[in-house]
């Protein structure tokens, strides 16, 4: 409440000194720097009712509930990695504060960014335990923020597959700079330690392998195509956002592993350079997306192997450039 009241009476005072001086007069109090996050945990207990009680702030230890402190922890990974790697404050750029509410609902089976904070599910235990647990997970549903404030890729088909293939590129990195993992040290797997005991599979998702992640009677198999040979086409999952992302998804593993080192460095900054340029369009094909990486690879490296291992990658997945 404190910090509340000291950064309305700062933006008063700035905003008072911006009118009569034209020009940013004060840095914002101690506690608003824009290299730090600001996350608020809340427990919806297994209701229903958003954001639900608040649990832990952001100067606030660690407490007792392991997924409050994942939440926590998966909240600054990610803003971590868009502000190291990308000089990105947060998900809108402009220091937006995060908010997490854990213990969403009964056994729900799912996460999501409502648009405005993250949601997470506990899991049933029988098909997915707490959605928590994945870092790459809690950075997948924060890069729909990221998306949102950017190019805000229509979720539908195409724009709606390269919208997930977003979530899953980032979500990986998450991990991957959290880890310290180069791309050849990678597994490469959305949610991972997500399923649960009885299902037979090794994630959500397989970035290296679409269509590998499971295979059982619980779950099915993995729909993910990796090239476009094997596109679905599909009115079901919004014109298959879900599966269809396995084609940017592999042509990004593809780019990075070929490049080698870390893969936030290199494929990571030119996939990131297209979703916030500006030069998106929100309808995007996969073939729109794909010149821009190339366009993107050059501005950033010239023409050289960057450049080559983005072209190739997309030649393998069948996406025209
Ligand atoms: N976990 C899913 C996702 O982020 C939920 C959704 O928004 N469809 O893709
Ligand atoms: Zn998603």
């Amino acid at each position: 409440a404190r910090r509340t009241l000291e950064r309305d009476a700062f933006e008063r005072t700035h905003r008072r000194l911006t009118t009569v001086l034209g020009a940013p007069a004060l840095a914002p109090p101690s506690g608003a720097a824009a290299d730090k996050p600001n996350r608020t945990i809340y427990d919806a207990k297994h209701k229903q009712d958003l954001p639900g009680k608040k649990v832990r702030g952001e100067g606030d230890k660690p407490g007792k509930d392991a997924t409050v402190n994942r939440a926590h922890a998966g909240l600054g990974a990610t803003f971590e990695l868009f502000l190291k790697a990308y000089e990105r404050n947060s998900i809108n750029g402009e220091g937006l504060p995060l908010n997490a509410t854990v213990h969403f609902d009964e056994e729900y089976n799912n996460a999501f960014w409502n648009g405005e904070q993250m949601v997470f599910g506990d899991g049933d235990g029988e098909i997915f335990l707490d959605f928590t647990i994945p870092v790459d997970v809690i950075g997948h549903e924060l890069t729909h923020g990221v998306t949102q404030y950017t190019a805000n890729l229509t979720y539908f088909g195409q724009p709606g597959a390269l919208n997930e293939s977003m979530s899953d590129v980032f979500g990986s990195l998450i991990k991957q700079y959290t880890l310290g993992q180069s791309a050849a040290e990678a597994d490469w797997l959305i949610g991972a330690g997500l399923l649960a005991p009885r299902v037979t599979g090794t994630a959500l998702r397989s970035m290296k392998a679409p269509g590998t992640a499971y295979d059982d009677d619980v779950l099915g198999k993995d729909p993910q195509p990796a090239t476009m040979d094997d596109y679905v086409r599909t009115g079901r999952d919004n014109g298959g956002v879900h599966i269809n992302s396995g084609i940017p998804n592999h042509a990004f593993y593809l780019a990075a592993t070929a490049l080698g080192g870390n893969a936030w460095e290199k494929a990571g900054k030119v996939w990131y350079g297209v979703l916030t340029g500006g030069e998106l369009d929100s309808q995007a094909s996969f073939s729109d997306f794909a010149k821009l990486t190339l366009t993107q690879a050059r501005t950033l490296f010239g023409e050289g192997e960057e450049l080559q291992a983005v072209t190739k990658a997309w030649e393998q997945v069948g996406v025209p450039t």
